[in-house]
């Protein structure tokens, strides 16, 4: 790994925002390798970020701040890619269900995939099912993800899917959900197609569904 991209590693992992800005935009000057940004300057520091958070020497915190260090430089990145064409690894469209404005877990699980190498489309709060059903017809996304934080609102995941399927765009997607109320077996009873505790596994979970 070149010298300035395992400064950028270690500026994610500490979630130093403006030295990983900095030092992304010193690379680009440079003309390093792109790909070696994204995949070892970027994603690998964030896979090492949930290693850290699963065996508990991060904490949410820790994590959120690692994850806008990344965001910081995927700002620089982004641009470049695009210009470039390199392929993401699947495209996600991602909001919180309706009738529910928590939206912290929704953002670091949003940042993970983004750092996993997927496309992110972010609905953001109080997404009906109906603005879910729109943006699949607009960006033809691979997975659809939903989180819920409240009792009152996981239901209305439930209400979604079954309003997919009553538009029949149920089998053009992946559907993942989570949130603090969710589980497995809910995730089950209501026919998703996974549930991912915390945000590193939600980003396993999506790397796995798109090999799948
Ligand atoms: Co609210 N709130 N809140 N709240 N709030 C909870 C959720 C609550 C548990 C607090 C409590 O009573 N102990 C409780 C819910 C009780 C229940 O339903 N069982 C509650 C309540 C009652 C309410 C209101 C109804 C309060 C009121 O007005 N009377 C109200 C509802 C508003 C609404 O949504 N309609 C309300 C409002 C708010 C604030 C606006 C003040 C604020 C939200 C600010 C924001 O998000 N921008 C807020 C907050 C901050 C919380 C707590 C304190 C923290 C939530 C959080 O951000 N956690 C929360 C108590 C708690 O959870 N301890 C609480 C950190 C975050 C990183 O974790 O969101 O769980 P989390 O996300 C995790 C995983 O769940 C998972 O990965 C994330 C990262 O590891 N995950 C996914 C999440 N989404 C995923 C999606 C996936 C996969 C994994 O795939 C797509």
């Amino acid at each position: 790994m070149e010298k300035i991209v395992k400064e950028i590693y270690d500026a994610v992992v500490n979630g130093n925002a403006s030295g990983v800005k900095t030092k992304v935009q010193a690379a680009l000057d440079a003309g390093v390798n792109i790909e070696s940004l994204l995949n070892e300057g970027m994603i690998a520091p964030m896979k090492e970020v949930g290693d850290l958070f699963e065996s508990g020497e991060y904490f949410v915190p820790e994590m959120l701040i690692a994850a806008r260090a990344m965001q910081a430089g995927m700002t620089l990145i982004r641009p470049v890619l695009l210009a470039q064409d390199i392929k993401p690894v699947g495209k996600v469209v991602i909001g919180t269900v309706k009738g529910d404005l928590h939206d912290i877990g929704k953002n670091l699980v949003s940042m993970m995939l983004e750092g996993a190498g997927f496309e992110m489309i972010d609905l953001g709060t109080d997404v009906s099912p109906e603005k879910f059903l729109e943006a699949i017809q607009a960006h033809q996304p691979d997975i659809v993800g939903i989180s819920a934080l409240l009792t009152t609102t996981m239901t209305n995941m439930d209400a979604t899917l079954r309003y997919f399927e009553e538009k029949k765009v149920r089998d053009q997607v992946k559907v993942i959900i989570g949130g603090a109320p969710v589980t497995q077996a809910y995730a089950n009873t209501i026919g998703a197609d996974g549930y991912a505790p915390d945000a590193n596994q939600a980003a396993a979970l999506a790397r796995q569904l798109m090999a799948a």
